[in-house]
């Protein structure tokens, strides 16, 4: 397998009970410090966090006390020489979230996503991570009519603003989504996150993070939303899965669905040089619902695996070989090429 120059990184959620819409869990809840023990075992590095993984009960706690927690639990972190990679602050579960966060159209509810954000940065400074990662849940619309765009745009920025100016040093990952649960969001797109970033106050402090399934939800090749969001300097973190088309969100184990849609997002990280500024590997899957207890652990430790082969597939690809049938508008045989260097014969 590849010489491993990548840093490897999950989240607690990632180890699932398998409850969906239409079922309750197949797989009894594990304690957080049983996952955090796994993390090690499994090969990773480091751990995301929503603001509540981190400090659960994060809204009826004083800030004294959320700071206090959080270092403990970086201490924590430490002793087990677990890096935290990213703090996200989860907008989208309480009652003052219902018609949306930023873009509520109660200024009350804004007031509260703004003041949970500010607190989810006090508890990434404290453990010691820059990183805050924005999925936005519920920025967008249920029902066209219902909100005033354009004017959604201006909260969105004054909330980012609001969170540049509380710590200098922070910086603020978008993670696009187009739909689910809303029926359209608002940041559906790399592009979209980049142009938002654009209109506050510290663009350079605002980027984007990908999520596989995200970018193919919105009709569009991760590998591609990869080299856009490189060529602005802008990845600063990755959330790889898979999904088999338009439905739900699926958070497949990486390339389960598309081998070569994977091999393709590898190929644009390494010619990115992703990873090189310490941005992590993030793998944002979860076990399939009949997945027994013994086995839950498989879809992070197959998707990293998976991963370490198509490194060494995109370095061992015959570049030259395909340049001559470029050059030549050979696309049939490049084709061909491609595919058998998956299958290996
Ligand atoms: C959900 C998102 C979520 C974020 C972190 O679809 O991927 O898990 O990555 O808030
Ligand atoms: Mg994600």
């Amino acid at each position: 397998m590849a010489k491993n120059r990548y840093q490897f990184c999950f989240g607690p959620w990632n180890i699932s009970e398998g409850g969906d819409p239409y079922g309750p869990p197949t797989r009894p809840a594990q304690s957080f410090d049983w996952k955090l023990a796994q993390l090690k075992k499994l090969g990773y590095d480091a751990m995301m966090f929503h603001d509540d993984d981190a400090v659960p009960d994060i809204d009826n706690k004083s800030d004294a006390q959320i700071r206090k927690e959080a270092r403990e639990l970086k201490k924590q972190l430490d002793g087990e020489g677990i890096a935290a990679e990213m703090v996200a602050p989860r907008l989208w579960f309480s009652p003052m979230t219902i018609d949306g966060a930023y873009t509520s159209n109660d200024p009350k509810c804004r007031k509260y996503a703004i003041e949970r954000s500010l607190r989810c940065i006090d508890v990434a400074r404290a453990m010691e991570t820059d990183l805050i990662v924005l999925w936005l849940a519920r920025e967008g619309s249920y029902l066209r009519e219902s909100k005033n765009a354009r004017k959604c745009v201006d909260y969105l920025v004054e909330a980012i603003d609001r969170m540049l100016a509380h710590d200098k040093s922070v910086r603020i990952a978008i993670e696009p989504k187009p739909n689910e649960p809303m029926d359209v969001a608002y940041i559906p797109t790399i592009g979209h996150a980049l142009a938002i970033a654009n209109l506050t106050a510290d663009p350079k402090r605002v980027g984007a993070l990908i999520e596989s399934a995200h970018a193919i939800l919105a009709g569009l090749d991760p590998a591609d939303e990869i080299d856009f969001a490189c060529a602005f300097g802008k990845l600063w973190s990755l959330h790889l899965n898979d999904q088999n088309g338009l439905k739900f969100d699926q958070d497949k184990p990486f390339a389960s669905s598309n081998l070569r849609g994977a091999f393709n997002q590898v190929r644009a990280l390494e010619r990115n040089g992703y990873g090189k500024k310490g941005e992590y590997v993030c793998f944002d899957v979860h076990p399939f619902r009949p997945t027994k207890v013994e086995h839950w652990l498989k879809h992070l430790d197959n998707s990293r695996r998976t991963f370490l082969h198509l490194v060494d597939k995109a370095r061992t690809f015959d570049e030259a070989k395909a340049k001559v049938l470029i050059a030549d508008r050979n696309y049939q045989d490049l084709d061909q090429m491609v595919l058998e260097h998956l299958m290996g014969v």
